[in-house]
Parts: structure tokens; sequence; C-alpha cells
């Protein structure tokens, strides 16, 4: 059964105009290495923290700046939304209207929908009622932006308006675009931020909209145009995210952007290594706005990440775990908690949208390898019975650049898993659809999350203040190829355990138990 909402009923909750506040006990464990009779023994010690969280009910009017906006995921993402947020009129005589934009398809009329969307589109169990299961919407949990309030703005190096941008991503039914171009025509991108040294050569052409200057004009140019877009559009809130190209890895350097002193002089004296998603980045963090890597470069060199744990500003990344890589999170947490050992992990993709172009070259390529390669540490480093110390499946990454499939990616994997006995299992899994499709869902839920996260306030036993979650927002994991983390804190990949993460926090801020799955009561 599903219902739409609900409020929970306990001592340990209030509910006030501005706040959710919840008293919550946090159940974990702690291990200890005693000496029992001259042997040494591991002990584990169940352990209870006393937290309290305090959520602010009252949602802004938000702002979503794009870095990339005129690209695919940009075009598509602002498309979608807007889409879903107009109202078709399906009865002339009667004005009757019905919510979200509807397109003829070969197939049938296709309403706009938020498939493929955490927050929208995705349930979460709130309990037994006669027997029966009661689902409620993800969204429900905790009081989000609404994304039909969100504005869109943003930023690229190439000045196409976005009805002219999303025709050239080619990833929308053409009904659907006529119906969108009155919406999206005057909407263009600021100018971006252009180092022909950070991406693929083959980008050059679509360089028509650039800010100039040094470096540092060039970071008071992307504040001032964070501080117009706010004042402009009356937004209460933004949060920047960049779905522009993959870069290049920076090399880090002692000296240049190894702390967040060295950057910010390496920012003055204009020095080459400083690529312009960290100069976007660093732009955000020195504005207080939250700022989300969805491409796989190390943009938070640690001078960057330095900075933004002394400014308390979030940021999040890095690159959007889409299709691939969530299957790839899945399926080998499932082999690795069943006892089987994954040997072989072989990932091929085609594509020929402008993404799989700018991968085509070697620098821009490894960003990625790099990014869908480390994905399955924490599921192989869980299991010391299947994996020697050190041991690691082979795992091998090829992405090739085929324009003539657009943005339709071809993902191909060939998993081989050791089972019992020596036998050998292997899995062939073929994946075709449109990467766009796929990543605009996925870029709205990081804004709402990152959004709703800034709201959150929480104090263990023993602190006297509340106090906001650690700026590196590890809560976005679910949604990233290769969570960014403070440092020092474990790196989770396996996507239920990542879910279970984020939903459990959410639930721990209204005063519900973790989803433990035990249905006790049926037992
Ligand atoms: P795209 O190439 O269509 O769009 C990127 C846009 O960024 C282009 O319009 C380009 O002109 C602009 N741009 C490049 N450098 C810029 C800069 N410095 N400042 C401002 N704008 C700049 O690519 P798409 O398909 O939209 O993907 C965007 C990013 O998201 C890529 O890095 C891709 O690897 C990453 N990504 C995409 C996923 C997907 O499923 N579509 C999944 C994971 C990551
Ligand atoms: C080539 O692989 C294009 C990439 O941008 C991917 O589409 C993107 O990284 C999504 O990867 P995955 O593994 O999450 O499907």
């Amino acid at each position: 059964m599903f219902i739409e909402k609900f409020k929970v009923d306990s001592p340990n909750v209030k509910y006030t105009d501005s706040h959710i506040e919840s008293s919550y006990q946090y159940e974990t464990t702690e291990l200890v290495h005693a000496t029992r009779d001259g042997a040494s023994e591991w002990v584990v010690r169940p352990k209870t923290v006393q937290y309290n969280f305090k959520t602010d009910v009252r949602v802004p009017k938000l702002g979503v700046m794009l870095v990339g906006w005129g690209g695919n995921n940009g075009s598509t993402l602002t498309a979608g939304v807007i889409a879903n947020r107009e109202s078709t009129q399906i009865n002339f005589i009667d004005f009757f209207f019905i919510r979200g934009i509807s397109w003829a398809t070969k197939d049938k009329v296709q309403q706009a929908n938020y498939f493929g969307s955490l927050t929208q589109a995705s349930t979460v169990r709130v309990g037994s009622y006669n027997g029966e299961e009661i689902y409620a919407p993800f969204k429900s949990l905790l009081p989000m932006v609404n994304p039909d309030d969100i504005v869109f703005g943003g930023w690229d190096i190439s000045n196409m308006n976005l009805a002219d941008s999303m025709a050239r991503a080619k990833v929308l039914d053409i009904d659907l675009q006529k119906q969108l171009r009155p919406y999206m025509e005057s909407m263009v991108p600021l100018p971006g931020i252009y180092d022909q040294d950070f991406i693929a050569a083959n980008q050059s052409t679509r360089a028509n909209n650039v800010i100039k200057g040094n470096k540092k004009e060039q970071v008071q140019q992307v504040i001032k145009d964070i501080r117009e877009f706010k004042e402009k559009n009356k937004v209460d809130k933004i949060v920047v995210l960049w779905t522009a190209n993959t870069e290049r890895y920076s090399n880090v350097v002692v000296g240049l952007n190894d702390t967040s002193e060295n950057l910010l002089s390496a920012v003055d004296r204009n020095e080459a290594e400083i690529s312009p998603s960290t100069l976007f980045a660093l732009a955000c963090v020195l504005e207080g706005v939250p700022f989300i890597n969805g491409s796989p470069q190390n943009t938070f060199i640690p001078g960057l990440i330095d900075l933004a744990i002394n400014r308390n500003s979030l940021i999040g990344g890095d690159d959007f775990k889409s299709g691939q890589t969530k299957i790839k999170s899945v399926l080998v947490d499932f082999l690795v908690g069943a006892g089987i050992k994954p040997t072989s992990i072989v990932s091929y993709n085609h594509l020929g949208n402008n993404d799989g172009m700018n991968l085509s070259a070697p620098q821009t390529f490894r960003s990625k390898e790099i990014s869908k390669s480390n994905v399955v540490d924490d599921m192989v480093s869980s299991n010391a019975i299947l994996y020697e110390p050190g041991e690691h499946p082979d795992h091998v990454i090829v992405i090739k650049y085929v324009p003539y499939v657009g943005d339709s990616k071809r993902a191909m994997d060939e998993y081989t898993a050791e089972i019992f006995m020596g036998g050998k299992q292997t899995f062939v899994l073929h994946n075709t659809c449109e990467d766009s499709l796929l990543a605009a869902p996925i870029i709205l839920d990081l804004v709402l999350l990152a959004e709703l996260s800034s709201r959150i306030e929480l104090k263990a036993e023993g602190e006297d203040k509340f106090h906001s979650f650690h700026p590196v927002a590890t809560i976005l994991s679910y949604l990233t190829k290769a969570p960014l983390v403070p440092p020092g804190t474990p790196v989770v990949n396996a996507l239920a355990k990542q879910r279970a993460m984020l939903e459990n926090i959410l639930r721990a801020c209204i005063g519900l138990a973790p989803e433990n799955n035990m249905l006790m009561e049926y037992k």
C-alpha cells in the first residue's frame, strides 16, 4: 500500500513551525583487542550514542547553476524539469489540464515523469498496517525543494541557447522538443572558464563564450555571476554543479595546490596547473555555495578540500553514477556477499555524444578510467576469505567514441568469478540507453539532497552545540562513482549500503529507527 505523506508520533520527535527535532539512539559497535589467559582476542562491544537532529523545514527557493549548462546533461535536465512542471491542456472545451507535458512517440502518448530520480520516483517502507507493508515517497521523509520551483541557470563555453542545445543533444523526442522550445530559447549560458590544456583539443570549436582575464579575475567573475543570479531571480539559496566536460587530472604539487593558502596564492600568481573546475569550486567555497562535481577529474585537490573544511562550505562528488557502475556496485556486492569471488571485470562502452568525443583524448579518458576502476574496492577488501591481502580482480575499462550512436550509450560487461570447488561463472551484460536520461535525474537528486543536508544540524552526546554535517558530503555517495569523503573516512561503493546510509540518516532526523528488514512482527 502507498501513502503520500505521514507524520511521526513519538516522545522523541517534536514538530515546530520552523524545525523537526529528533532525539535518536545511534546503535553501533566498538572493537577492542583484549588479552585473556595470555591469549589475545577481539572483543566487540555494542555501543549506543545519543544524537539530536534538528532539521529546518522552511524550504528555500532554490537556484541551480550548472557548469556545462548547454551540454547534453544540462539541457536534458532543464527540459525534463520544465516538462514535468508545465501542464498539458487535454480538453479544449472544459479547459481540463493535466500536470506535465505529454507528447506523441511512435509507441504511445508519453507523459513527463521523474523515473530514475531517487527523491522523486522511489519509495521507502514506513511500516506495516494490518499485515500490509506501507510505502511512502522518498521525498516525504523530510521537506525538500519541489523541482517545479527550481530556477535554472549556469555557464557554458558554448553560447548556444538551451533550446538549440537540446536539439544538438538529440536526446528528447522531437514532439517534446517542439513544445519545450519556447520555454528554453531565452535561456543562454553565461561565459565559462575555458582552458584547452584541461579538456580534449576536439572541444576547441565549441569555445565561443569564455570568461576573459587571469585566474583570479575568472574566480571573481564566477562569484559575481552567482551573486547576480541570486539577486535577479530572488532565490534564497544556490547550488552549483559541474556537468561540464571531463578534464584531465591536475598534478598535485607541494606548494601549489596542497593547502588552502598555497591554492589561493597559486591562483593569485595565475599558475597554469589550476583547472577550470577547481576555479569554479573555489569561487563557490569562497562564496559559501555548495559545489558538486559530476565529472571524474580531481577538481577537489587537497588545497580546495582544506579550504572547504575551514569555511564549512559543502562540496560533493565525484562523477555521476548512472548505468554501468550502478550495476557493478550491485553485482559485485552480491557476488562477494554470497561468498563468490569475482576475478575479472571487463567493462567496455561506446557512445557518440560530445562526452564520448571529449573522452577520446587519452588524458581525459584516464580521469574516467580511474573513477570507473575503483568502484569495487570496498567490496573486495570486505572479504579476506576470498581475497589475499592486496589481491584484486583484474578490472579493465575501455571507452570508444562512435559518433553514429549519439547519446545512446552501449555498455558491455563481462564478469568472471570463481565458484565452488574451482568452478567458474561468467556473466555478460549488455546495456543500451540514453546516457543523459540516466544522468539528468541524478543531477536533480544531487542538488535537492545537497540543499536538504544544508538544513540539517546534529549534536552527538558530549557536544554542546549543534553543527552541520561535515562539509565533504558523504551523504551524496549513492549518486557518485567515486564518493568524495573526508580525510580518514572509509569509502563505501556498494549501492545498497549507500542507499541505506542516506535513507537511515533521513529517518533518524524524524526519529525513526534504521530500516533493518528484520520483520520481527511476523516471526
Ligand atoms: P557534454 O559534452 O554534452 O556537455 C558538457 C558541456 O560543458 C558542453 O556544453 C561544453 O561546452 C561545456 N563546457 C566544457 N568546459 C566547460 C567549462 N570549463 N565551463 C563551462 N562549460 C564548459 O557532456 P554531458 O554528456 O552533458 O556530460 C557532462 C559531464 O558529465 C561529463 O564530464 C561526463 O563525463 C559526466 N558524466 C556523464 C554521465 C552520463 O551518464 N551522462 C555519467 C557520469 C558522468
Ligand atoms: C563513457 O563511459 C561516458 C561516461 O561519461 C559514462 O557514461 C558515465 O561515466 C557513466 O558511467 P556509468 O559507469 O555510471 O554508467
